[in-house]
């Protein structure tokens, strides 16, 4: 899993910057984070870097630690990234303070297809004139949140960090008119770099930082990426759906136009680039963390993650550790739940501290048709987007791949599909080639490259599942269809001796329904690590998401110039949505804790879908809190909960106890306990679902019919200090869930009530995961858990 890209930069880095001989050994060294826990109390951080010097200086062997130091954390915990031997870092395993030591792991941003399409970038390598030029072409927009209210002036003080690939500052979702000083309490900065100063930041965007491991070039060298500014355009979009001004007239090219607008657009960014085109080191992601806890953020947004067939322990895991200790210090942190979906127990970044995000559609199409020649001038509806020069009449030859299948091959399964290398180029030229695809295929833009050498003049590609993530062609003319429509299309075929069809041009069409629905690349739960949490936490827009691009990408034939705002789906992209949230809701609540924002933004999320009908999965099977948790974010509704299940740093220790870590290395993750602590006796993997949690997740119910009690404690956050509240249960057959008391009444003094659910079931004929929902109303507030219970 470790990708050795890493530890070879470095040494070459340090051949490079003159440490003299590179020793024997140092060529199997390799770059491993140290893990201290927290900063101890009033240590400043010159105290803290000499001590991790001398801490690694005592077991290294013919190396001054300060040439093999890489990172080194100092704000918002203790630790430092080091290469270093397999036996040094065993000998600092074994040290005093030490909570792990664990090789640098490389994750990845969790967008769907711009890897793909970053490929593609590069093969056609088209260069557009960065720097100026883009400058010159911006026209400012005035955000109309910042200044026109004072809770927007609150906003305008609410500060969002992003982990991610940089950022492109000219973007005018990050121009700063109409916002006020930067808050007093911000103590980031703006790192100069490559094409990017400290005038790149202003009132909007008021920090940038990058950490510099060094790439390997394709030649074997060392490039120093050195700069904030984005080059891949991810950091770019999400930081403006995050917190982007709102621009009117933005569109891809003509697509999806309107206004774009980042879900927090009074708020100021700071972008933390931990990521390179190779992905984002571990030790990176410690130091954004790091930093934005020490700079003064209040919502951390980090949509990247390990695959999910790397699930790290909590101590060995960079988002797990950089989070945990963000949360301890009251910043609330979003993370992408991955895009491995739509398989069972995908979810990444399922830390109880954090808030995972699992992404949805929206109510927008794009549709590209087929529309058939002989007659029948019915369209086959399709999707995608094309820049094609098409003819509106159909006048082109349309044939399957598997009819135009190359005499070499015997398989017409894989010329059915297109696959590279079985299709006859003589067969495809000047024709549109039907060919099927399915997600365990060569990647769509492979499949579509060779037909376009092969000189065919447009595709249609058969699928299903991914139909209704949008996939841009740019200039070549494909479209996707169902395979209920490609039956038409076959039909057709069979009844004429010239069939001949065209593509349409890709129109925008709005308030599609159903919205939303699941997406099919969304990470599922259960979470890995334990099932008695339930993760994804919410689910937000990720599907074909507009928002602010690089304007270096490359250009689709006949458009002069480069779009500022790119559409792209991910996990990536509904994790920002649900950061913005938080910090709207931050900012109307500044003294809430990250666990009474996310229990704000989990209780009011909805779960029906534009046809007033339950959300659905874009299979069209009913979505299960597996799929999208407590349902799909709702940020006005959050902002007035009514109820609030609140956690301290204690309760995620108590979750660190039953889930099996020792008190004395819990000791040394936090530094704010009683010298006493220690972890209860009766500390087990049962306990787990007792965390102040706002949904419950329940594993081994078993079938006595006594069943498994759980407690939950609320808190009343909204404006009548006498409130009551009544329960209302949502619960399959088979599954008895009783909750005591039924009611909770809320005083002037009596702001924080416990209740208890008692979940049995002695019904054989209940099997599998058993879901449902609790719901606290006083009428003017619907407070509402989901459960998920397994016998
Ligand atoms: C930043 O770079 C721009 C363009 O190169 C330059 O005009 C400007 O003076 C620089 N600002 C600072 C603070 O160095
Ligand atoms: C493969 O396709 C050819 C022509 O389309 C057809 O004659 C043949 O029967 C097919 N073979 C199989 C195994 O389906
Ligand atoms: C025209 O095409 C549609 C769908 O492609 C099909 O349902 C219909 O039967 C066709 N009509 C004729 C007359 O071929
Ligand atoms: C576990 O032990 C603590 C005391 O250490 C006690 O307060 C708590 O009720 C016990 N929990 C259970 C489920 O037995
Ligand atoms: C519950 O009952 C079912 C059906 O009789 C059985 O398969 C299952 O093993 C039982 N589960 C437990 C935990 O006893
Ligand atoms: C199942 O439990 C219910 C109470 O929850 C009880 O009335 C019923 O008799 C039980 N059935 C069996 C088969 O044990
Ligand atoms: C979105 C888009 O630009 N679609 C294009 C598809 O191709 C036609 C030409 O056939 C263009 O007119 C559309 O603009």
């Amino acid at each position: 899993m470790w990708v050795p890209l890493i530890c070879f930069v470095v040494v070459a880095l340090l051949a490079t910057a003159g440490t003299g001989v590179v020793d024997a050994a140092a060529g199997r060294r390799e770059v491993y984070v140290v893990y201290m826990g927290a900063v101890p109390p009033r240590t400043p951080p010159s105290f803290l870097q000499e001590t991790h010097l001398r801490l690694v200086g005592s077991v290294l062997k013919g190396q001054v630690a300060r040439n093999v130091v890489v990172q080194q954390y100092n704000h918002g915990f203790s630790g430092f990234a080091a290469r270093l031997s397999k036996e040094e870092a065993a000998a600092l395993r074994r040290k005093p303070g030490v909570v792990s030591v664990f090789p640098d792991p490389v994750y990845q941003l969790h967008t769907t297809r711009s890897w793909d399409f970053l490929q593609q970038q590069q093969q056609t390598d088209v260069v557009v004139k960065i720097g100026s030029s883009a400058k010159s072409r911006h026209s400012p927009n005035k955000p109309s949140a910042a200044s026109s209210s004072s809770s927007a002036t609150t906003a305008g003080d609410t500060i969002i960090g992003l982990l991610d690939s940089g950022i492109w500052p000219e973007s005018p979702s990050f121009d700063d008119a109409g916002f006020g000083p930067v808050p007093a309490r911000w103590k980031g900065t703006c790192m100069s770099g490559d094409d990017f100063n400290s005038s790149n930041c202003n009132k909007k965007l008021i920090g940038a930082r990058y950490y510099d491991v060094g790439e390997v070039t394709r030649g074997g060298g060392v490039r120093r990426s050195g700069s904030a500014r984005d080059q891949a355009g991810h950091g770019t979009h999400t930081s403006s759906t995050a917190a982007g001004n709102a621009v009117a007239g933005a569109s891809y090219y003509g697509l999806a136009s309107g206004t774009a607008k980042g879900g927090s657009a009074a708020s100021r960014l700071a972008m933390y680039r931990v990521c390179s085109e190779e992905g984002c080191a571990g030790s990176a992601i410690l130091a954004g963390f790091d930093d934005a806890i020490g700079d003064g953020v209040d919502v951390i947004s980090v949509s990247l993650g390990a695959s999910p067939y790397f699930s790290p322990d909590f101590s060995e895991d960079p988002i797990a550790i950089g989070a945990f200790h963000a949360v301890a210090k009251g910043v609330t942190v979003a993370c992408s739940a991955g895009n491995a979906g739509p398989g069972s127990s995908t979810v990444v970044n399922a830390a109880p501290w954090i808030m995972t995000v699992a992404a949805a559609t929206i109510d927008r199409d794009f549709e590209s048709d087929v529309v058939l020649g002989g007659g029948n001038s019915s369209a086959v509806k399709g999707g995608a987007i094309n820049f094609s020069n098409l003819d509106k009449s159909p006048k082109y030859p349309l044939i399957t791949g598997e009819s135009a299948k190359s005499s070499s091959v015997s398989d017409n399964k894989s010329a059915s599909h297109c696959e590279p290398g079985t299709l006859d180029a003589g067969k495809i030229k000047g024709k549109i080639v039907l060919c099927h695809h399915s997600q365990s295929d060569t990647s769509k833009m492979v499949k579509v490259d060779e037909l376009k050498s092969g000189g065919a003049v447009g595709s249609i590609l058969v699928n299903d599942v991914e139909r209704s993530v949008t996939t841009a062609y740019l200039d070549f003319p494909v479209t996707e269809v169902t395979s209920a429509a490609a039956a038409n299309l076959h039909k057709y075929i069979a009844s004429t001796s010239e069939p001949v069809a065209t593509i349409t041009p890709s129109i925008t069409v709005t308030e599609f329904k159903p919205a939303p629905v699941v997406a099919y690349f969304s990470s599922r739960g259960p979470s890995s690590q334990t099932g008695n949490i339930l993760k994804p936490d919410v689910a937000a827009p990720g599907v074909n998401i507009l928002a602010a691009w690089i304007p270096t990408s490359s250009l689709p034939s006949g458009q002069k110039q480069p779009s500022q705002f790119n559409l792209i789906s991910g996990t990536s992209m509904s994790c920002p949505h649900v950061a913005g949230a938080a910090a709207t809701i931050k900012a109307w609540n500044p003294t809430w804790s990250p666990a009474a924002i996310r229990s704000a933004i989990m209780t009011t999320a909805t779960q029906l879908n534009n046809d007033k009908a339950p959300m659905t999965t874009d299979a069209g099977s009913a979505a299960t809190p597996f799929d999208y948790g407590a349902g799909q974010v709702n940020p006005s509704g959050a902002l007035d909960p009514g109820l609030v299940y609140d956690l301290a740093e204690e309760d995620y220790l108590q979750f660190l106890c039953n889930y099996g870590y020792g008190a004395s290395q819990i000791k040394l993750i936090t530094s704010s306990l009683p010298s006493g602590f220690s972890c209860a006796a009766n500390a087990s993997k049962d306990l787990i679902s007792d965390l102040n949690y706002p949904s419950i997740a329940l594993t081994g119910l078993g079938n006595s019919s006594s069943g498994r009690t759980v407690s939950r404690a609320v808190t009343n956050v909204g404006a009548q200090e006498e409130a009551t509240y009544t329960v209302a249960v949502a619960a399959p057959t088979g599954l008895d869930v009783k909750v005591v008391p039924s009611e909770l009444q809320f005083t002037k003094s009596v702001k924080k009530l416990g209740f208890q659910v008692t979940f049995s079931s002695n019904s054989t004929a209940a099997k599998g995961t058993l879901s449902g929902s609790i719901t606290w109303s006083d009428g003017k507030h619907t407070v509402r858990s989901p459960f998920v219970v397994s016998k």
